[in-house]
């Protein structure tokens, strides 16, 4: 009997500690937009990968859904303190990108950018490694609209305002250029576990 009391409780201590500081777990998708959601066909979806001003490739939505697509299972952290266990992505990581366009990372930067005029940047070292993609599809069907349809970024370790919806480009920078919150005060590299949410934090 005590045996069980404590075995019971072990997966809540398990999943509490994949919560961050100044987080709760949600069962909801909130969806956090700076403006409307935007009516994005895919058929007028493509994506252009650029280096400074240079484009480097530049993929339609046939093209770009030809790419080879991975699973990534995370857990997704939003600055305004909610955070979802278990959520299930698939789509084309930055990896299996840059091995399409034939290249290797030209800058230590990179800026996302998307069909709303948002941007957001991101060290391209965080977006190597299988750790971000750009995802096609949740929960085994495609993108809801308010969630970044057709094709979001996900770098599920950083705050969820780095996963820019709608996006369109990815554009290789010298220097770490601020995007959309960026500018408006959010912090400049975001990790959750280090509550790095606004300018001046750690
Ligand atoms: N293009 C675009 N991407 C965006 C945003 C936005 O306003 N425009 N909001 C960001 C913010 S602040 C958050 S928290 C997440 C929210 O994603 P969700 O609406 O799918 O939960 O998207 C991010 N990506
Ligand atoms: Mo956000």
């Amino acid at each position: 009997m005590t045996t069980r009391g404590f075995t019971g409780r072990e997966p809540d201590a398990a999943l509490r500690a994949r919560i961050p500081p100044g987080q709760s777990a949600t069962q909801d998708f909130p969806v956090l937009s700076s403006g409307p959601t935007p009516d994005v066909a895919p058929d007028d979806w493509s994506f252009t990968l650029k280096s400074g001003p240079k484009v480097i490739a530049r993929w339609d939505w046939a093209e770009f859904n030809e790419l080879s697509q991975s699973d990534l299972n995370c857990d997704i952290h939003c600055v305004t303190q909610w955070s979802k266990l278990d959520t299930a992505w698939r789509g084309v990581l930055i990896d299996d990108l840059l091995i399409a366009a034939g290249i290797e990372p030209p800058t230590p930067f990179a800026l996302a950018h998307s069909v709303d005029g948002y941007s957001t940047n991101v060290p391209v070292a965080d977006l190597l490694g299988g750790k971000a993609m750009i995802a096609l599809r949740y929960d085994g069907k495609s993108l809801d609209p308010d969630h970044g349809s057709p094709a979001r970024l996900l770098v599920p370790h950083l705050y969820f305002w780095k996963s820019a919806k709608w996006i369109n480009g990815l554009q290789f920078t010298n220097r770490d250029e601020a995007g959309f919150w960026e500018l408006r005060g959010y912090h400049m590299y975001g990790d959750p576990w280090r509550e790095q949410r606004f300018t001046g934090d750690p």
